[in-house]
C-alpha cells in the first residue's frame, strides 16, 4: 500500500491482514543536523533534511515555500481515546514536521498486571494493545514514506506490567517509551521493590529493541506545589534512572532525560530555567535531553500556552535539546484537538527555525549570576544524593519522604510523597530465582542457569526453543478483540455513512463528533459572560455547550469566551457549488514579465460613487497592490464619468482599464460596466484594451456578461488582477 496525498488513509486497508504484520525496522531514528543547508534564499545551520512532502508554515508562500526542519525531534502527543482516529491525526502531524509520536495510555493503565488485547476505547489516553500498536505502527510505516523521514512510534513502559509491555513493545517495533520506577513508586504507589525489579528487565528489553528511553522526572515538576524549588530532586531522579539504565545495559545516547524549565510566565522563568538547563547538561553530558514544555502553569489559553512553549523553545536553543516536546493546551483544557497537535509542531518548528543559529550569535555568560546558580543547584543536588546515602539508600529516603517535598533541598517542609518499603500494588510479589531457574529467552535480566542445559546457548537462551518471539514473530500469539460490543470495528461501523458516502461533519478528534469551538466576545463580567455564551450556544442550535475558556478584558466592559458545542447534522458534499479557486502566478514570474514588457493602466471609481478604498488596494504599493509588480499605474480619481476614463486610456496608450464601484442600486454597476466596454468599441480599442471591473457587490460571472474582460469580487487582491492583466495580455497576443 502506498498513501495518495490527495486521498484519505484507508484505516481498513491498515486493520486488514494485520495479523501477520511486522514492524518494518526497529529502535530509534535521530535526526541529523546539516550545516550551511541552503533552502531557498537561505542557509540554515540548525535543521536537518527537507521532507519529500509536508506543510510548511502559513507565511512560507513568501519564501519559495520552502519548510526548513529543525534538528531536533518533534514530538506529538495524542490521547484522544480511540486509536483509528488518532492513525489519521498521526499523518497530519507528520506534514506538520512531527517524527515523534507518542501515544498517552488509557487512565489506570500503569495498575493492570499484564497486557490488555483488543481494541477498546480509552479514557483520557489509549488502551495500549498489541493490536493497536501494530496498527499505529502499520500506519505509520506508510506515513514515513510518504514524508520522506523514518518517524518514531511512543508509548509508557511503567506501570506493574512493565516487563510484558516491554516485550509487547519490543516485538512490534516501538522505538520509544517512558520507563522510570521512580514514576511507578511516587505517582502511582507501586512498590517500589517490585518496581525496581520490573525496570531492569523491562529497561534490558529496551535495550535490545534499541528502543530510546524518556525519564519521569517532569512528573516532579507538575506536582510540586512550587515547581521551581524542585530542581535539585528533578536532577537527583535523572541521575537515578539514568545510571541504572546504563547500568542494566541501555546505551546512553538511548537514554533521555525528561527535562521541564520549572517556571513560566508571570514567573522571570528565563532567569530561572536557564541556569537549570545549565546544569543539567553540564551534569548529564553523555545523556540525551528531552525538552518537555513546561505545563504545570498552563492554563486554557493556546496564546499563554503558546508564549510559555517558545520561552521553553529558547532554552532549547541556548542550551541543547534532541528531543522536542509540544505539549497542546490539552493539559490545560482537555480538549485534545487535531488542531493542536499541528500547532503546537508548528509552534516548535516555527521558533525553532526561527532562532537557526542562535548560539553562533550569542554566548551563555560563564561568569556570575549564570555560573553561581549553575554550581548552587548541582550542590544541592549532590548533597541531596549524599543524605539519601545517609539515609540508608533509596528505598529508605522514599519512605522517609524525601521526594516531591515542597522546600528548595536542604529545605525541606515535610510535605513529600511518602511510600512504605513493605507497601503499595504488587507488594511481596518478588521472589528470588531458583538455583536451576531458566527462562528461554533473549534479553533477560540477570540469573539464568543456562550452561547446565547448553552451554552453548548461554549468550542466547532463545535458542533452546528454537528461538523466541522476539527472533521468531510467528510465534506471538495475536489477539484480535475480546469484547464483541467495545472495539474498532463496531465504532467505524457506526460512522460508517461519513467514511463511505459524501456526508460529512466537522470534527475536532473523532470522526464525526460534530464538535465546533466558537470564540465570543461578550460585553459584560466573566460570570455573566459565561452564562450568557451557554444560552447563546444553546440557541445556535448546538448540544452539549460548554465554556472551555474564559478571559477578562476588563470587569465590567467585557469577557472573552471560548465555547464548545455539538453539530447533530451533516452536509452533502455532492451538493455543493464549489466556485474555481482563483489563479494566481507567483510575485517572481508577473514581476519578470512586467520587467519584459512594460504594462499601463488607467483607474477610476466610476459613476457617483467616492468609494475609493476597494480601488487603491488593488493599485496601491503600500497594500500590495499592482504598482509593486512595476505596473505603471494612472489613477483618475473618483465618481470619474466613464467617457473621461475611455479617453484617458486612448490619450495614455493604455493596456488595461479599472473601474471600480461600489454603489449597485439599480444594477447600476453592471450598467456602467457594459458602457465602458460599448465605449471603447465606439472609440475603436476594444480589441486592444483589457477591461476589469471590481466592487464588493460585484459578481465575476454576471460582470464578464457585460462584455468586459473581467470582474472582481470581495476578497480580491492585487495579485489576482496581475494575474489576470498579464494572461489576457499574453492571449490578446497570441503569446499562450
Ligand atoms: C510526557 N506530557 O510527555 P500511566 N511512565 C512515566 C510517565 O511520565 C508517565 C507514564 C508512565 C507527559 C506525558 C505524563 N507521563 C504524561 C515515566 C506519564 C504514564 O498513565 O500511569 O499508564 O503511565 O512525558
Amino acid at each position: 500500500m502506498e498513501l495518495n496525498q490527495n486521498e484519505k488513509l484507508d484505516i481498513k486497508e491498515i486493520l486488514k491482514d494485520l495479523e501477520n504484520y511486522r514492524p518494518k525496522r526497529r529502535g530509534w531514528i535521530w535526526r541529523e543536523q546539516q550545516k550551511d543547508l541552503k533552502m531557498g534564499p537561505f542557509t540554515y545551520q540548525n535543521c536537518s533534511a527537507p521532507l519529500a512532502n509536508s506543510v510548511p508554515l502559513p507565511s512560507a508562500k513568501y519564501f519559495g515555500d520552502i519548510d526548513p526542519q529543525p534538528e531536533y525531534s518533534i514530538t506529538t502527543e495524542i490521547a484522544s481515546g480511540r486509536f483509528e482516529d488518532d492513525i489519521r491525526r498521526m499523518r497530519m502531524a507528520a506534514w506538520h514536521g512531527a517524527d515523534h509520536i507518542m501515544v498517552i495510555r488509557t487512565a489506570g493503565q500503569s495498575h493492570f498486571d499484564g497486557l490488555i488485547e483488543g481494541t477498546p476505547q480509552g479514557i483520557g489516553g489509549i488502551p495500549i494493545t498489541r493490536k493497536q500498536v501494530r496498527a499505529q505502527r502499520k500506519a505509520l510505516d506508510y506515513i514515513e514514506e510518504e514524508v520522506g523521514r523514518p518517524i518514531n512510534y511512543h508509548s509508557y513502559v511503567s506501570g506493574v506490567a512493565g516487563p510484558d509491555v516491554a516485550v509487547m513493545f519490543a516485538e512490534e517495533g516501538v522505538n520509544g517509551a517512558h520507563q522510570d520506577p521512580q514514576y511507578n513508586v511516587l505517582y502511582r504507589n507501586i512498590n517500589m521493590v517490585r518496581s525496581f525489579v520490573d525496570a531492569a528487565e523491562s529497561k534490558k528489553i529496551m535495550a535490545w529493541a534499541d528502543i530510546a528511553q524518556i525519564d519521569g522526572a517532569h512528573n516532579a515538576n507538575a506536582t510540586a506545589r512550587q515547581a521551581w524549588k524542585v530542581m535539585p530532586e528533578l536532577m537527583v531522579q535523572h541521575a537515578l534512572n539514568s545510571i541504572f539504565s546504563a547500568k542494566v545495559g541501555m546505551k546512553k545516547s538511548n537514554i533521555c532525560l525528561s527535562t521541564v524549565p520549572p517556571t513560566a510566565p508571570p514567573a522571570p522563568c528565563l532567569n530561572i530555567d536557564l541556569p537549570y538547563a545549565v546544569a543539567l547538561r553540564e551534569l548529564f553530558s553523555e545523556y540525551r535531553m528531552r525538552a518537555q514544555m513546561n505545563t504545570k502553569y498552563m492554563e486554557s489559553s493556546t496564546r499563554e500556552a503558546t508564549v510559555t512553549h517558545v520561552l521553553n523553545l529558547m532554552i532549547s536553543r541556548l542550551t541543547s535539546a534532541d528531543i522536542q516536546s509540544t505539549i497542546t493546551p490539552d493539559e490545560g483544557r482537555n480538549v485534545p484537538w487535531h488542531i493542536y497537535n499541528m500547532e503546537a509542531c508548528d509552534t516548535a518548528k516555527q521558533a525553532l527555525v526561527g532562532m537557526d543559529n542562535l548560539l553562533g550569535l550569542v554566548e551563555l555568560k560563564k561568569d556570575g549570576y549564570l555560573k553561581e546558580k549553575v554550581r548552587e543547584l548541582k550542590e544541592r543536588a549532590v548533597l541531596f544524593m549524599e543524605e539519601m546515602l545517609e539515609t540508608g539508600g533509596y528505598f529508605n529516603s522514599v519512605q522517609e519522604g524525601f521526594f516531591v517535598d515542597s522546600g528548595c533541598y536542604p529545605e525541606r517542609n515535610g510535605d513529600g510523597i511518602s511510600r512504605k518499603i513493605e507497601g503499595g500494588v504488587g507488594v511481596g510479589k518478588i521472589f528470588e530465582r531458583d538455583e536451576d531457574y531458566l527462562a528461554p529467552v533473549t534479553a533477560h535480566f540477570g540469573y539464568n542457569n543456562v550452561a547446565q542445559y547448553d552451554e552453548y546457548a548461554v549468550e542466547n537462551p532463545s535458542q533452546l526453543i528454537g528461538g523466541s518471539t522476539l527472533e521468531v514473530p510467528e510465534k506471538i500469539v495475536y489477539i484480535d478483540e475480546l469484547d464483541e460490543t467495545d472495539n474498532v470495528n463496531v465504532r467505524m461501523e457506526e460512522t460508517k455513512e461519513l467514511r463511505e458516502s459524501s456526508m460529512i461533519k466537522p470534527e475536532v478528534e473523532w470522526l464525526g463528533d460534530g464538535i465546533v469551538q466558537m470564540d465570543l466576545f461578550l460585553p459584560t463580567s466573566k460570570r455573566v459572560a459565561e452564562a450568557a455564551a451557554l444560552e447563546i450556544g444553546k440557541k445556535m442550535g448546538l448540544a452539549e455547550v460548554e465554556v472551555i475558556h474564559r478571559e477578562i478584558m476588563h470587569p465590567a466592559e467585557g469577557t472573552r469566551i471560548q465555547l464548545k458545542g455539538k453539530l447533530e447534522f451533516s452536509i452533502d458534499v455532492d451538493q455543493l457549488v464549489i466556485p474555481p479557486e482563483p489563479e494566481i502566478m507567483t510575485d517572481d514570474e508577473i514581476r519578470e514579465e512586467i520587467e519584459n514588457k512594460p504594462m499601463k493602466i488607467v483607474a477610476a471609481t466610476v459613476g457617483e460613487d467616492e468609494h475609493s478604498v476597494g480601488l487603491r488596494e488593488i493599485i496601491d504599493i503600500k497594500h500590495g497592490g499592482i504598482e509593486r509588480f512595476g505596473i505603471e499605474c494612472h489613477y483618475l480619481g473618483t465618481s470619474v464619468p466613464v467617457e473621461k476614463l475611455v479617453d484617458a486610456a486612448i490619450e495614455l496608450n493604455a493596456d488595461a482599464i479599472l473601474a471600480s464601484t461600489i454603489i449597485s442600486h439599480d444594477g447600476i454597476h453592471y450598467k456602467n460596466m457594459k458602457r465602458i466596454h460599448e465605449l471603447c468599441i465606439e472609440k475603436g480599442i476594444r480589441d486592444k484594451i483589457m477591461i476589469a471591473c471590481g466592487g464588493t457587490q460585484v459578481i465575476p460571472e454576471k460582470a464578464v456578461e457585460q462584455g468586459i474582460d473581467a470582474g472582481f469580487g470581495r476578497g480580491s487582491k492585487g495579485v489576482h488582477m496581475a494575474t489576470f492583466l498579464v494572461k489576457k495580455r499574453r492571449e490578446m497576443n497570441n503569446e499562450n
